[in-house]
């Protein structure tokens, strides 16, 4: 599974910085969406590294359209010493631990972690991940791959992803793309970019 990551292991004793995307669209019974997130990234900075930002709260309409609630949504930077399988083992223990239940693909997520980029980490390889970045709509709908990609293969895609991530990291170039966050977000319809509302 972690086919790419013998140099990012070799690389273990340096800090790295990594960008992670939170979302949620399901209210447990105890809290908001807003406040899962706002909670478990008390819980990141405990297991994963110091927070060096965050976003704002943004509330975002579901993808695909009609496919459940709106979500909250939010993207942090974290400096942390953890190798790349360490980072994932602790993000999708904390979404356990918040009780994500997965029925089906794009239903309601209780929390929902994911590791968008480490640095200038491509993984496994540019011509895979090329050929994820590039899969028809269709096929992305259909397929999921079997392996961590990073950058993650739809960030570009995404208005939830990139207006937070620009809260953060507006200057992070995209390794294969060769664009900056600002610059990915600049590619986006308008009326994408006008749904993705801050949470005050
Ligand atoms: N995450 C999904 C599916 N759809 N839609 C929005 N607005 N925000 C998300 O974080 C999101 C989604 C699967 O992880
Ligand atoms: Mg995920
Ligand atoms: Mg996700």
């Amino acid at each position: 599974m972690f086919g790419c990551l013998s140099q990012v292991r070799i690389r273990s004793l340096m800090r790295r910085n990594v960008l992670i995307a939170l979302g949620s669209n399901v209210t447990s019974l105890s809290s908001s969406p807003e406040q899962l997130l706002n909670e478990s990234m008390d819980e990141i900075s405990k297991s994963v590294g110091k927070i060096s930002l965050r976003s704002k709260n943004y509330r975002t309409p579901c993808f695909p359209a009609g496919a459940g609630p709106d979500f909250a949504n939010a993207v942090i930077r974290v400096e942390t010493g953890l190798d790349i399988p360490g980072i994932l083992e602790a993000l999708h223990r904390i979404e356990a631990d918040f009780g994500r239940v997965r029925t089906v693909r794009w239903g309601q997520r209780t929390l929902d972690l994911d590791l968008l980029a480490a640095d200038d980490v491509v993984c496994p390889d540019d011509v895979t991940l090329n050929q994820w970045i590039n899969l028809p709509l269709d096929r992305q709908m259909a397929e999921t791959p079997d392996q961590l990609l990073l950058p993650h293969p739809r960030l570009q895609d995404r208005a939830f992803v990139l207006i937070p991530m620009a809260d953060v990291a507006p200057d992070w170039k995209h390794p294969i793309l060769a664009k900056t966050v600002l610059e990915m977000l600049e590619q986006l319809p308008r009326d994408e970019i006008d749904q993705v509302v801050p949470i005050s």
